[in-house]
């Protein structure tokens, strides 16, 4: 079984100032997905859908007053409503290309504690995918059990180290719009070189956000948790989405530029 990210910065404008698909690389990937008809988990991360509410309504932050909670909720509702529609955009691309997707909502199964998972039921999960559906989950906003803060982001990375470990992955592949991860930020320092293998012993100076509307730590979140998931024993590779082709290969299991984590 393979869970394969595909991030928001793939499939949205990410920098767009409203909730924006790329509708050409969404086309894309969703073609590219198809080719490969095994068991297969896809979660998408937010991009332009979900981040922008979530900052504004300072999701995951302590609630100060009952007006902040007030707005907090709203902030719950639109950021939740984002990304669902951003789920519904990817499950009916995916099904013109005859993929038995379906989109499985986060907030309505899985609760955080202080921003990690704390309760997820995945007999459902695996239940579809037992009987032949690719489950289509994303990053969403959801209920917290820590009172200070009662609702929190979850990444699409977090989910993907999560079902990984439960449902038993063999293989975890992430799609971004970098090749990997890099010595530096390839979009600001053009010096910056690919690291071909990561492990936990691995220097790396990408440790801060790379990207300000990204409310789940970019490519610094995305490092942590993959080195979770290798201390598991599970490897998994970063590869580039809108390198035409890449995730064809990657689902297939053959050789694409990246980095793996191990
Ligand atoms: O793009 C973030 O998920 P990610 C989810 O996978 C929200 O980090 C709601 C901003």
């Amino acid at each position: 079984m393979i869970i394969l990210k595909l991030g928001g910065s793939a499939l949205t404008i990410k920098d767009a100032d409203k909730p924006t698909i790329d509708d050409v690389n969404l086309e894309r990937i969703a073609e590219e997905v198809s080719c490969y008809n095994q068991d297969m988990i896809i979660v998408h991360g937010a991009g332009s859908f979900g981040h922008i509410h979530a900052k504004e309504y300072a999701i995951g932050e302590t609630i100060t007053d009952d007006k902040d909670k007030s707005n907090k909720i709203k902030g719950m509702s639109l950021t939740q409503a984002s990304v669902q529609l951003l789920n519904y955009k990817v499950i009916s691309k995916l099904h013109e290309k005859n993929v038995p997707a379906i989109g499985m909502k986060p907030s309505s199964f899985i609760v955080n504690k202080n921003k990690r998972i704390d309760e997820c039921d995945t007999n459902l999960i695996r239940q579809y995918l037992d009987d032949g559906f690719v489950p289509v989950l994303y990053g969403d906003a959801v209920l917290d059990k820590n009172d200070e803060i009662k609702y929190s982001i979850l990444s699409g990375d977090q989910i993907i180290t999560y079902l990984a470990k439960d449902l038993k992955a063999d293989r975890v592949i992430l799609s971004s719009d970098v090749d990997g991860i890099y010595t530096d930020n390839p979009k600001t320092n053009p010096d910056a070189k690919l690291i071909d293998i990561v492990t936990k012993d691995t220097l790396l100076t990408t440790t801060t956000n790379d990207n300000q509307a990204d409310v789940t730590g970019g490519m610094a979140g995305k490092i942590n948790e993959l080195l979770e998931l290798a201390d598991y024993g599970i490897e998994s590779q970063i590869i580039n989405a809108q390198k035409e082709g890449n995730i064809k290969l990657a689902v297939s299991g053959k050789a694409v530029k990246g980095t793996i984590i191990k």
